[in-house]
């Protein structure tokens, strides 16, 4: 992308309704726009971390076994009246009339229209176990929307839903969701830790939230050191092997972890006081194990074994795919702006042409540009240098390439990566094999 060409608003000046880094960074590197009080529009910047993430959620949504689907946003009334949960939501929920006076939703989440979608086509015990997800716009009318994408009224959320025929089957599918939920994390370039959480309006009996560690989230956390030694690689762990999931469960519910809901004075003491960590941490996943909830009120039932109905035990399974893009900017930023991890930035590289109009420095930052195949931004705006500089770093893309008139002579460019500052003169090719 030219950023003459570019629609990427920056601000100069900190938007005043943003509290906190993540909303501020996003308003003023272009990102995102308010369009009615949480919601928001996705600028061409904002949208491309925005699926970059989501790709990341689906292939490994993908490697679990889960199978993408797309479920409407608008739900009928009359689904949620089976469930019981059409009165239970509260004003959270939108409700909506057609033109016939039928009353419509604009769901929060999906389990109803999952159980009945799939009631509709798996009649036997040897069609489970099945895990369904789909990644699509959530609304929920929250009280206070705040902290911008963080907590929005419409929101991009990844839900899963698994079914099986017995608790132990339902179990196992949790445990395999939740590795899912590990390896997404980490090649988001995040930390995230599993703590035993409240259901809520989803409901159930075994429930874990994911927490991402960041100084300005909205709970306080503790947790025991042993989670940062925690192998989630495929290598260490077979998916398939139900005593495999059984360990790394056992491993990864072990430890304390616990937000401050949760948090049980007794239980920390007994933790070794060397690896006690505290902080503060932010809700993007969450994962619910429920049983026959839904299933039971709304008729699913399939043949079991000896043909005798069995009601399916079920999971769902929550990613915040907006949010994350907040929270992973609340992780990883500094004064100067964006420090956007190699997996989900916009672009590989900003390459900055320090004398806009000038032959050289043209033809070299053409050519960068060209070589990197539609992943870099270009910076040929005729603007000052510092100006440049400060928008790269607010921008936040992993490797800065800088040309000026000097370099463009003897035919090299300064390559600076964001995250540590470091900068070196190299020659084009070396920058662009380090850039990779
Ligand atoms: N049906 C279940 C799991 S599929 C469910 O809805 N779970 S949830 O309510 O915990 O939401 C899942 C994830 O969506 C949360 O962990 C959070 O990351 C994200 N989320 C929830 N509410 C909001 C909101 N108002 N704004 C942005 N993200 C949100």
């Amino acid at each position: 992308m030219r950023l003459s060409r570019a629609f990427v608003p920056t601000l100069k000046e900190t938007p005043a309704e943003a509290q906190i880094a993540s909303h501020r960074l996003m308003l003023r590197a272009g990102l995102v726009r308010q369009t009615a009080s949480g919601i928001y529009a996705w600028l061409p910047m904002g949208l491309r971390v925005l699926r970059n993430i989501g790709e990341i959620v689906r292939q490994e949504q993908d490697a679990a076994g889960a199978q993408e689907v797309l479920m409407p946003t608008l739900q009928p009334a009359e689904l949620w009246q089976r469930s019981g949960r059409y009165e239970d939501y509260g004003p959270e929920m939108l409700r909506i009339k057609d033109r016939h006076e039928r009353d419509l939703l604009y769901g929060p989440t999906n389990e109803e229209m999952i159980t009945e979608l799939v009631r509709g086509g798996v009649k036997s015990y040897r069609e489970l176990p099945q895990i369904l997800y789909h990644i699509q716009w959530k609304f929920r009318d929250e009280m206070r929307p705040r902290f911008g994408v963080m907590r929005g009224r419409e929101f991009l959320m990844k839900d899963a839903y698994s079914f099986d025929i017995d608790q132990q089957g339902a179990v196992n599918s949790y445990r395999r969701m939740m590795l899912a939920y590990m390896r997404t994390f980490q090649r988001l370039g995040v930390k995230a830790i599993p703590m035993v959480a409240d259901t809520g309006p989803i409901g159930g009996e075994l429930s874990h939230e994911f927490i991402i560690l960041a100084p300005t989230g909205e709970s306080h956390v503790f947790y025991d050191a042993a989670f940062d030694d925690i192998d989630v690689s495929r290598r260490a762990i077979d998916q398939d092997d139900p005593a495999d999931l059984a360990r790394f469960f056992g491993a990864l519910t072990a430890h304390y972890a616990a937000t401050d809901e949760k948090h049980d004075t007794a239980a920390w003491e007994q933790v070794d006081p060397a690896r006690r960590r505290e902080g503060r941490g932010i809700e993007v996943g969450h994962i619910f194990y429920f049983g026959q909830k839904y299933s039971k009120p709304l008729g699913f039932t399939v043949a079991g074994a000896d043909g005798k109905p069995v009601i399916p035990e079920m999971g769902s399974y929550g990613i915040g795919v907006s949010r994350l893009v907040g929270a992973i900017i609340e992780a990883s930023h500094d004064e100067a702006g964006i420090i956007w991890p190699d997996s989900v930035a916009p672009f590989r590289a900003a390459i900055l042409d320090l004398r806009a109009g000038d032959a050289a420095t043209g033809a070299m930052t053409s050519d960068i540009y060209a070589r990197l195949a539609g992943n870099a931004l270009l910076d040929d705006p005729d603007e000052r240098a510092g100006a440049k500089f400060a928008d790269a770093d607010l921008m936040g893309l992993p490797w800065q390439i800088i040309v000026g008139p000097k370099g463009a002579a003897k035919g090299v460019v300064e390559l600076k990566r964001r995250a540590t500052g470091e900068r070196h003169e190299v020659s084009v090719e070396d920058a662009l094999g380090k850039i990779g």
